[in-house]
């Protein structure tokens, strides 16, 4: 099989429509001035860089009906789908640079579209400090960040569940949570009932990173599509500050490392969001520069020279 590995698209995705703090519209440009396009060429891999996708302004409005921005997501969504699905069809990696993690629809259906057609089976790895699973009755805010796993599962506006053209895009066996420590009350019950596999703090407390990753990378295969939807806020804030939505007591930044090393050793990687990098928030854009040290070790870069490990093996 030809190795898509070497071949990378950045995707920009300058929004923020979908957040309740403004900024995360500059993620894209924070982490091409970090130097993501080296960084990644200095790995041995070809990068086109596909610029920044041109959606509608954030208007900046309270919710209506549960959803805040809902016309502007959907387009942003809608672009974001064409994009990636359009690199995915030639054979590329995309790697999306949000934005917030409203986008996780348009990317991960357009990742769920393409396994459908190319007979490949999915798996995604969610990282982050937050479920994403409110839905318009049970959301706090109306952000529609808090929402992209819902609507992946068949649970939001049409046009957002639809987007995959199959509904629901995802379903529980293909998804694994990591990282994850804020669950809002309704949510808490709605993820329970969903069957979703949630390894959130208190697991990786108790069992460590590594076995962490062991559990949620078991079963995969050299037909499996690995996608890695990373929002920054996964981190612990203390190295992670430019985000919106900080929660205390993430992974630190050995965890995280770890983390995407075992991800790399899988060698099934096929694709991967990230999101949520807020550089309004960032202190000399340390942020992204954390966020691109992870995407190194996402690549295979290693300090010593390793044996592989077998993908989906337990150790
Ligand atoms: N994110 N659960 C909160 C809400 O407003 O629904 C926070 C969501 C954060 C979303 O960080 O991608
Ligand atoms: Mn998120
Ligand atoms: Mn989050
Ligand atoms: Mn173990």
């Amino acid at each position: 099989m030809q190795d898509i590995r070497k071949q990378v698209s950045l995707v920009g995705v300058p929004t923020d429509v979908g957040a309740g703090h403004r900024g995360a519209s500059m993620g894209p440009e924070a982490i091409r001035v970090a130097g993501i396009t080296q960084t990644l060429e200095q790995l041995g891999l070809t990068v086109r860089d596909c610029g920044n996708l041109n959606g509608p302004p954030n208007p900046w409005l309270p919710p209506q009906a549960g959803y805040r921005h809902l016309e502007q997501v959907i387009a942003w969504n809608q672009l974001a789908h064409d994009a990636l699905y359009a690199e995915l069809s030639e054979g590329r990696f995309p790697i999306m640079l949000g934005g917030d993690h409203c986008l996780g629809v348009g990317s991960i259906s357009a990742v769920s579209r393409y396994c459908r057609e190319q007979g490949r089976k999915l798996r995604v790895l969610w990282l982050d400090a937050h479920t994403d699973f409110n839905t318009a009755d049970l959301t706090p805010s109306g952000n529609i960040h808090g929402m992209p796993v819902a609507c992946l599962f068949g649970h939001g506006p049409r046009e957002l569940v639809e987007m995959a053209g199959q509904v629901p895009a995802l379903q529980a066996d293909m998804l694994r949570q990591i990282g994850i420590r804020s669950v809002d009350d309704g949510e808490k019950t709605f993820i329970h009932q969903a069957g979703i596999e949630v390894f959130d703090m208190r697991f990786i407390d108790e069992h460590g990173m590594r076995h962490t990753m062991e559990q949620a990378l078991h079963g995969l295969d050299e037909n499996t599509h690995l996608h890695v939807s990373f929002d920054v806020d996964f981190l612990d804030p203390d190295i992670a500050p430019g985000v919106g939505t900080t929660v205390r007591g993430g992974p630190n930044y050995r965890e995280a490392q770890l983390c995407m090393e075992m991800i790399a050793d899988t060698e099934c990687m096929a694709s991967l969001d990230i999101v949520e990098l807020n550089p309004a928030l960032d202190v000399r854009n340390q942020t992204a520069e954390v966020a691109l040290d992870l995407v190194r070790s996402l690549f295979g870069q290693s300090t010593l020279v390793r044996p592989r490990h077998k993908i989906g093996a337990g150790r």
